[in-house]
């Protein structure tokens, strides 16, 4: 990419949409276009065809989907299914009849690779194994797009690369309790325990492990790769390290400086119980991607949405 190119970000009012966007400006990049899924539905393919055919975008950061924690998913397995099988699928026909120079990078998620894996996953797990009940609908529909990438490269010469970013959380979450993410629901949970003086509940039995991905890291490598990767082989964004659920809370306690009764709402599933991610491959591409700590990502996260001063 160079600071004319066409780039256009697919789901750029979302968490890792609007980090990227804030990424290319502060690297100089001015052609940018993120059109809001009222102005652009990628569920209609009509309105996806025409868009490439008029703008033809020299670089697609897809990073539009519907997504959700752990509940959500369980919930709405046939909707994440449904829309994020489609709007990649939409895509990929549109770049091939109307604008064949178009590069797309591709967010899968870490929820591809089967329940059970050797720690840390390599990306040839991919397509192993039996998946996780609880995010199923998600996961076929974001492996269905790592195919995508691949079988479209490999028949029409797409430019196409799919990235697996892991746990995230980072400025500009939803911070929804019930269908949200692990990570932001824990720090929206502590924030308001906090104003509010109370006990906190969290969900399972507080034993898995999760790494932590703040989302500049995570946009950072997206835009690293789109500038030095080609290859069709999956890459992994992640950190390398996790922690337990319990261990998050343990850092929550300190940072946020709150300390309460905790519950534990086991009525609620853990899911898997661990998915650390391989980096090797990632950083023999991209040798200086070196992922904050989560205690550091926590402190930025509630200066930027919560208004935190220390
Ligand atoms: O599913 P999970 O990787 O994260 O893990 P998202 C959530 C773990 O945290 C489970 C526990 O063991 C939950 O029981 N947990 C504890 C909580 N308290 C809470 C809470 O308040 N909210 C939530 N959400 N979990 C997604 C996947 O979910 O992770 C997606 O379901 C995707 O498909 C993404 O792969 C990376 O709940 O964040």
């Amino acid at each position: 990419m160079n600071s004319n190119s066409k780039i256009t970000v697919f789901g750029g009012s979302g968490l890792v949409g609007s980090s990227i966007l804030r990424e290319l400006k502060k690297q100089g990049y001015q052609n940018l276009d993120a059109p809001r899924s009222k102005e652009l539905n990628l569920l209609d393919k009509n309105q996806v065809e025409e868009y490439f055919k008029t703008k033809q975008p020299e670089f697609v950061f897809m990073v539009a989907g519907l997504v959700g924690g752990i509940y959500g998913n369980m919930t709405h397995p046939a909707d994440f299914l449904y829309q994020n099988s489609m709007m990649i699928l939409n895509i990929m026909e549109a770049i091939k009849n109307f604008s064949p120079q178009t590069k797309i990078l591709f967010t899968a998620s870490t929820c591809i690779y089967p329940k059970e894996n050797p720690q840390p996953i390599k990306e040839t797990r991919f397509m192993t194994g039996p998946l996780e009940e609880t995010n199923k609908g998600y996961a076929v529909a974001k492996g269905l797009g790592i195919v995508a990438t691949q079988l479209y490269r490999q028949q029409y010469n797409i430019q196409s690369i799919a990235v697996m970013p892991t746990n995230m959380y980072g400025p500009n979450d939803t911070y929804d309790l019930k269908n949200g993410h692990m990570i932001p629901s824990l720090i929206k949970k502590f924030v308001e325990a906090k104003k509010n003086n109370t006990s906190l509940t969290f969900w399972g039995t507080g034993k898995p492990r999760r790494e932590a991905l703040y989302v500049d890291d995570c946009a950072d490598a997206c835009i690293y790769l789109m500038n030095n990767y080609e290859e069709k082989e999956l890459i992994n964004i992640g950190t390398g390290f996790d922690y337990s659920i319990k261990e998050f809370i343990a850092i929550l306690e300190e940072v946020i400086d709150y300390k309460a009764q905790i519950n534990w709402d086991t009525s609620k599933p853990d899911g898997t119980l661990e998915k650390r991610t391989d980096i090797t491959r990632l950083k023999k591409i991209m040798p200086n991607f070196a992922p904050r700590f989560f205690q550091a990502g926590l402190k930025e996260t509630l200066k930027a949405d919560f208004g935190w001063k220390n």
